[in-house]
């Protein structure tokens, strides 16, 4: 297998996806053919969808709610939590998952771009606040100060990411020009912007790696490295751990 020769200088940016958590138990979107109980994922998770239904919409964080308080983050999470430790400033994680693992496996240099499962926010006062509770049945929670709808504090399709998080990434990713060694794992690269990631990765010349139990065809192509495979199995590995 290809080994990651990481030197002092090397700066590690990762992007995790879906398929990080699939060996916790957590189902991937691909897995689920992009649908959910025959809703289109991009309904749901959407803001169109929430005005539409939003007890459809609470539905489906609920149970995701609960399924992601069922399971643990696996060696692949650990992997990355550990590298973090000795890398420090050297390393930043940006991860599409909503379900906290990387954090509960020990991560703190991570930016939740797409939002995060465990913390709602009114829509009008637009403060998150940690939130485990499920919400199957009528009344859908509702805002003490204005009234305002309670809603997950995830990203939608249609939804602008935190500036301050893709700022980040740029700056992690100028700052580390040629010393940049930018690692995918798990996600299938559909998803914009998170997807393009890989092309600011070598637009200044860092190098590349997906590491994917299936990598889809088009978005393996834009890499210098392909690994096939677990990333609970390759990531300890690839880190020599
Ligand atoms: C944006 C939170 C600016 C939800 C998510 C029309 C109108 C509006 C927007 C668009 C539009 N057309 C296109 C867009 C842009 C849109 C987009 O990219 N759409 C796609 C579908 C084409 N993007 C957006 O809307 C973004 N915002 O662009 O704002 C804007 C605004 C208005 C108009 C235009 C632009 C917001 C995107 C964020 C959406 N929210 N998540 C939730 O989680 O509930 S996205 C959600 O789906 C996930 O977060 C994740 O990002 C994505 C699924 O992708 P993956 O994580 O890659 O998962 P997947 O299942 O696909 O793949 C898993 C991989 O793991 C597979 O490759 C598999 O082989 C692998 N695997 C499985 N097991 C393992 C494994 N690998 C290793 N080991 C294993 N064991
Ligand atoms: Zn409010």
């Amino acid at each position: 297998m290809d080994t990651l020769n990481l030197d002092e200088q090397s700066r590690v940016l990762v992007l995790t996806g879906a398929g990080v958590s699939a060996e916790s138990g957590v189902p991937t979107f691909r897995g689920m053919n992009g649908l959910w109980e025959g809703n289109r994922v991009e309904d749901v998770a959407s803001p169109t969808g929430f005005q539409a239904d939003a007890q459809l919409v609470w539905r489906f964080y609920s149970l995701r709610r609960e399924a992601a308080a069922r399971v643990r983050p696996n060696s692949g999470h650990v992997a990355l939590a550990q590298l973090e430790q000795r890398l420090g400033e050297r390393f930043l994680l940006a991860t599409q998952n909503v379900d906290g693992l990387h954090a509960r496996a020990g991560s703190r240099r991570m930016l939740a771009i797409h939002g995060e499962l465990f913390q709602s926010r009114c829509e009008r006062c637009n403060v998150p606040f940690a939130d485990s509770q499920t919400y199957f049945a009528p009344p859908m929670p509702r805002c003490e100060k204005c009234q305002g709808a309670i809603r997950p504090h995830i990203v939608w399709f249609g939804e602008t990411l935190d500036p301050s998080h893709l700022e980040q990434v740029d700056a992690f990713i100028e700052a580390a020009g040629e010393h940049l060694v930018f690692l995918a794992v798990g996600t299938s690269g559909l998803v914009y912007p998170a997807a393009g990631m890989v092309d600011a990765a070598r637009d200044v010349g860092g190098a590349t790696w997906l590491i994917d139990a299936a990598p889809s065809d088009d978005y393996a192509a834009r890499f210098d490295h392909v690994l096939r495979g677990k990333s609970g199995e390759i990531l300890p590995a690839l880190f020599g751990r």
